[in-house]
């Protein structure tokens, strides 16, 4: 069965300047912007502008330029944070959900950067 992107989701609204956020960084096919229920000190949400659900949908579906452009901008928001490991930071987390069982709550793909605190062993 193919995605169906329901653009009426939040993060579809903010894209469309229909409600505000606090933007860290926009590229040309990227947003990034500060998570309205921060679980840490920096808690960030970069997404993609195009129409994706989950991050297999926009690994499929997206252009290479979309992509290229995603993991740049991902890179660029750890380095605003100050977070990146290999440059005198931290570290931080990227948690993406996906559907019922991943618990998705806003159906437009999306990376979660989480830092600025231990953030404790998630996988044993
Ligand atoms: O997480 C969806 C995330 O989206 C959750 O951490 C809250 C956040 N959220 C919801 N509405 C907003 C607005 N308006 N601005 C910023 N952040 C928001 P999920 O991975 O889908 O469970």
């Amino acid at each position: 069965m193919a995605y169906v992107y329901d653009d009426t989701n939040i993060f579809a609204r903010i894209l469309r300047g229909e409600i505000p956020n606090q933007t860290v960084l926009e590229t040309v096919h990227t947003l990034a912007f500060r998570d309205i229920r921060p679980q840490a000190p920096h808690h960030v949400l970069v997404i993609p502008k195009g129409p994706y659900v989950t991050l297999d949908h926009f690994a499929e579906a997206a252009t290479e330029a979309e992509i290229v452009d995603f993991t740049r901008a991902v890179a660029k928001v750890c380095q605003m944070l100050g977070v990146q490991p290999g440059n005198g930071g931290n570290g931080f987390r990227a948690i993406t959900n996906a559907g019922d069982d991943g618990v998705q709550e806003v159906p437009h793909y999306h990376l979660h950067i989480l830092a600025g605190r231990d953030l404790g062993r998630m996988l044993q």
